[in-house]
This record gives C-alpha cells, sequence and structure tokens, in this order.
C-alpha cells in the first residue's frame, strides 16, 4: 500500500481526545476507516467499559460491504484480548477489512505486540505509524499507569516573578491572585485534562476552592482533599457544591454525602503506597497536585512527579510564601498573555 495518509492518522488523535478522562483507566483511542481516500466511519472509546474506538468506527460505516476494499486508522494497536469487551483484532478479521495503520503499540502486557501479530497471521496487512511519539503523549497517563502502577502525577503552582506563591496567612486573609485571566483558563483546561486534583488540608480550608473546570469546556476531576484528622468545615465548597471528592483522612466522618468518600490511607503519610491504592483500588489514573507549598515539597522530595507546570506572573511582591525549590531540570517556557508557562516533563517520549 501507499505510505499511510497522516491527516487520518491526525483525525484520530482529534477523535481519541474526546474520550477525555471518562476513559481512566483505559487509553483514549480513536479511529478511522478509510474507502479510497474518503472517510466511511469513526469513532472513538468514549469511557471505560465502552466500546473500544474500532467498534464504533465500524459500527458507524452504512455500506459494510465497503470493508473487505478499506484501511482501519487505529491510534493504538487493536486488541487481541477479552477485558470487559471482547477483542478489536476478531472484529478487523471477521469483516476482512484488509489494511490496518496503527499508532502506537499498546503498552498493557495483555496486547503489546500480540494485537499486530496476530493481524498479521490472519492475513492482514499492518503498518506502524512512521512517529509513534504524538499516539505514546496523547496517552501519556495509559503509558505511565501501565509501567508504574501508580497514577501519573503532575505538580502545578502559580507564583510570582521573585518567586513567592501565596500570601502568608498573617499578613492576609485571602488568596491572592497571582497569574491573569488566559493562564486561569489554561489551569481550567489542565484540570479537564487529569481525572483527579489533590490539595492539602490548609490550601482547602483557607482559599475555598471549587478546584472544577469552569473556565474551559471538559470533565471536573474528582477532588481528593488532605484532611488527616477530618476536621475541615463541611461547609466548604468541596463538601457541598455537589462534585465528587475523596477526603484522605485517618477518621471516617460518616455520610457527608454521596458524592464525598472518605479513603483512610493507612500510614501517614507513605506517598508512594498511597497512589499504588489509589491506582489500584480506585482507578486513580492521574492526579494534578495544586497545592500548597508543602505537599508539593513532600512529592518533589520523593521524585515522585511525572511533570511539572509553573504558572509565573511578571509582577514581584518581595514577600509572601516561597514557591518550591525547583529541582535541577530542563523546562521548557511559553508566553501566555502577560504571564509564563514553565513545563517540565513535556516531552518524555521523544
Ligand atoms: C483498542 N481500542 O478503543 C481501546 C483499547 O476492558 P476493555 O475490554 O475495555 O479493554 C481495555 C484494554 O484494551 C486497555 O487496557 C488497552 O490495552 C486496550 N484498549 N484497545 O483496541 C480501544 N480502549
Ligand atoms: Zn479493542
Amino acid at each position: 500500500m501507499n505510505s499511510p495518509d497522516p491527516r487520518f492518522l491526525f483525525r484520530c488523535l482529534q477523535l481519541a481526545q474526546l474520550g477525555g478522562t471518562k476513559v481512566c483507566p483505559n487509553p483514549k483511542v480513536g479511529s478511522v476507516i478509510v474507502h479510497q481516500g474518503r472517510i466511511i466511519g469513526e469513532g472513538f472509546h468514549p469511557y471505560s467499559g465502552g466500546p473500544h474506538a474500532e467498534v464504533v468506527a465500524v459500527e458507524a460505516v452504512k455500506d459494510k460491504s465497503l470493508l473487505t476494499q478499506s484501511t482501519i486508522y487505529v491510534s493504538l494497536e487493536p486488541c487481541n484480548h477479552f477485558g470487559k469487551t471482547p477483542p478489536c483484532v476478531d472484529l478487523i478479521l471477521k469483516h476482512k477489512i484488509p489494511r490496518v495503520v496503527v499508532g502506537c503499540l499498546d503498552p498493557n502486557p495483555k496486547v503489546a505486540g500480540k494485537g499486530i501479530e496476530r493481524l498479521r497471521s490472519g492475513g492482514v496487512e499492518v503498518i506502524l505509524a512512521e512517529n509513534p511519539i504524538p499516539f505514546q503523549e496523547l496517552n501519556e497517563v495509559f503509558f505511565l499507569n501501565q509501567q508504574k502502577k501508580r497514577p501519573f502525577i503532575v505538580l502545578k503552582w502559580a507564583e510570582t516573578a521573585d518567586r513567592f506563591t501565596a500570601s502568608r496567612k498573617e499578613e492576609m486573609s485571602f488568596p491572592i491572585k497571582i497569574t491573569s485571566r488566559p493562564a486561569n483558563e489554561f489551569v481550567h483546561q489542565l484540570r479537564a485534562r487529569y481525572q483527579s486534583i489533590m490539595v492539602g488540608c490548609n490550601t482547602a480550608a483557607i482559599d475555598n476552592p471549587s478546584l472544577n473546570t469552569r473556565l474551559f469546556w471538559g470533565d471536573n476531576p474528582i477532588r481528593i482533599v488532605m484532611d488527616q484528622s477530618g476536621k475541615l468545615d463541611q461547609n466548604l465548597n468541596i463538601f457541598s457544591d455537589g462534585g465528587k471528592s475523596m477526603i484522605l483522612s485517618v477518621e471516617s466522618v460518616s455520610n457527608v454525602n454521596s458524592n464525598v468518600r472518605y479513603f483512610n490511607p493507612g500510614e501517614w503519610i507513605d506517598w508512594e503506597k498511597i497512589l499504588k491504592k489509589l491506582y489500584g483500588e480506585y482507578n486513580i489514573c492521574s492526579i494534578l497536585i495544586e497545592g500548597g507549598v508543602n505537599l508539593h515539597q513532600q512529592f518533589l522530595a520523593q521524585g515522585l512527579f511525572d511533570k511539572i507546570i509553573i504558572l509565573r506572573s511578571p509582577d514581584y511582591i518581595g514577600k509572601g510564601l516561597k514557591a518550591p525549590d525547583l529541582p535541577e531540570l530542563p523546562f521548557t517556557i511559553q508566553s501566555l498573555g502577560r504571564d509564563w508557562v514553565l513545563e517540565w516533563g513535556a516531552n518524555s517520549f521523544s
């Protein structure tokens, strides 16, 4: 066959994104079926337990007889195992689709190369995208989950030009605004990208944050809040606004409401163990850690992070709480309105 058409591979990436965080603990996957240069069906994996992208794309094709002369593009290697749904490889073989273009291999050991192997031994031509990196980056969370069996961790904070991150309690009784509107919208975009968001007890009590995505399109993350002794005021937004919250506490406060769940992490506070438990028992696949400084320092000290994102304003305030010490790592920097975005770990697959 001619080499794969990059436009269809790109379309798979676009479609896959539509699954958002609903797919967790699964990967985001998009698929396009092409007949004589035209898309005749497309789809994406909509949520965990739902149909795989290939199934949705095949179902979308009106005239199934065209499948025997078509190419199916998929952002991730088609699965070859029975999970919550049957193998996509069987579907491709059943419909006699002669060619498959794959964005990247599936890191799930149950699949990992076996999907492609089975398609090839069934007589299907399988072509791998020349550059798998965009497809791996699309699923940075899923790849990390498979490899480390813990959630993907993003440390995020805002700081001033002189590296202060918040006011001290004794100096001001309300949180200072550091960055401006475009950066704030970017933060809400980040909140939609990750499945959960974590803050410490003081941040929850002092800022009374909602930690939702009101400035951007996308699902609200699950709030994970530290409250060792179960003392947080139940009128705070995290308890009362109808969104989902998970409270890490040694105390179990009963029946706040059905959206709030208490989780006793056992040892206070062994992050490696807690993260494994959050992933293994509660399917928490990614956590955006928004602070405060103390929580960030704990994760930095233990090297438990996969990405660091800093929103830096051009203003000097000269006092307040110092931002966490930065590890000596290469950061990328981009402007956003009048602020800057510093990011470490953006290109972990290259
Ligand atoms: C695909 N297409 O759209 C997705 C795939 O429990 P299940 O049946 O949903 O299977 C989940 C596993 O299947 C997941 O861990 C990953 O290896 C693969 N996901 N594969 O061919 C898809 N979402
Ligand atoms: Zn599948």
